[in-house]
């Protein structure tokens, strides 16, 4: 558990902007639940609501949106007793130390996020100072649990590198007190592609049709999979640059299924793009029945969804006033 010195710490989180689906899942989610069984690693794992806040969110929905996180989180596969699970708003330091990273981090650089970049693009009225100013809270996040690594997907690649600048800048400027952390990307599934354009990343914003929810309907599964984009060579074969939307097919198969890439393009070779997509279907829906059926579960002990969430919140608490006290001495506010 969190505290134990000998440990190396790995954090990592999720925002609470609706549902996650597999790419969050295959990038990052099962990951975390294969970590937390490493008996070297204290894991801490969050539900970033702050962060959900940059772009537009319903506030009156707001709590139920950051529960539903929290229980597809625990049916995905976290452990509370073998991880730490908390809510990025109730630890008041992350955005304490936000400030204070913000005055060492030059404009230029957060202008220059891809991240904020795209966002900025995708709501041109609403681009609002946190969504540039989002990779400084994430460092903040980061950085106030002496995080040794961040298991993330290729996406967030970028802002890890800017928290390790960020580390070394406050380090030298303030003295030594953050270490610098390391992303830890998947070999494979690390950026799983949009459904209906292959070219862009999963996401939720790209439309219900472009992504697999974690908790969808065996019917809507089968629906997205058998409307998905293929490529225009109809030649099963695993080439993301020739063939990218086979090849994310055959990714997210091979993922789920645990099989190796070579022995599902042969076994599709020669045949067409349908019968692929129709095992693939099975396939998702076979692994994610048993989250489905956990998530039912949970829904019905709320109290003990409360009861993980408060452990959580006090360890968190613990670690992270320690690291601000010793924040506001080196930077001279007390
Ligand atoms: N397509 C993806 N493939 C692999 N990993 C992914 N992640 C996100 N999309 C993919 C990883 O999931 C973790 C949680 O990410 P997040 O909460 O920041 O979600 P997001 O990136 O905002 O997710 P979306 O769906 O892309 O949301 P919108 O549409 O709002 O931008 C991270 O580790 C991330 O790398």
């Amino acid at each position: 558990m969190a505290g134990d010195n000998s440990k190396k710490i790995v954090f990592s989180g999720i925002q609470p902007t609706g549902t996650i689906h597999i790419g969050n899942y295959l990038g990052a989610i099962k990951n975390w639940a294969e970590l937390q069984n490493n008996p070297d690693y204290d894991c801490i794992f969050f539900v970033v609501d702050l962060h959900a806040m940059t772009v537009p969110y319903d506030a009156l929905h707001f709590q139920t949106t950051i529960h539903n996180a929290v229980l597809d989180n625990l049916a995905a596969g976290l452990d509370p007793k073998k991880c730490t699970i908390f809510i990025q708003s109730q630890i008041k330091e992350h955005s304490e130390l936000t400030w204070i990273l913000n005055t060492i981090t030059p404009l230029g650089e957060l202008q220059r996020m891809t991240q904020f970049k795209e966002k900025a693009e995708e709501q041109k009225n609403e681009i609002n100072a946190g969504l540039l100013t989002y990779p400084v809270l994430q460092a903040a996040d980061i950085l106030l649990y002496k995080t040794d690594f961040v298991p993330v997907g290729k996406d967030q690649e970028q802002h890890v590198e800017f928290t390790r600048t960020l580390a070394r800048k406050f380090n030298s400027k303030f003295g030594e007190i953050f270490k610098e952390p390391a992303a830890l990307i998947p070999r494979v599934g690390a950026k799983i592609m949009s459904l209906t354009d292959p070219s862009k990343k999963m996401s939720k914003s790209h439309g219900a049709e472009s992504y697999i929810a974690l908790f969808d309907s065996d019917e809507a599964i089968r629906r997205k999979i058998k409307i998905a984009v293929t490529d225009s060579e109809k030649e099963t074969r695993y080439d993301p640059k020739n063939k990218p939307a086979i090849s994310n097919l055959i990714t997210i198969y091979h993922l789920f299924a645990d099989q190796p890439i070579k022995e599902i393009e042969k076994r599709y070779a020669g045949k067409g793009y349908a019968d692929l997509k129709k095992d693939l279907a099975e396939v998702i829906i076979d692994y994610l029945k048993p989250l489905r059926q956990k998530r039912e579960k949970l829904e019905k002990n709320p109290d003990y969804v409360k009861n993980v969430l408060e452990q959580g919140r006090q360890k968190a608490q613990k670690i992270a006033a320690a690291t601000m006290l010793e924040v506001k001495k080196k930077t001279g506010l007390i």
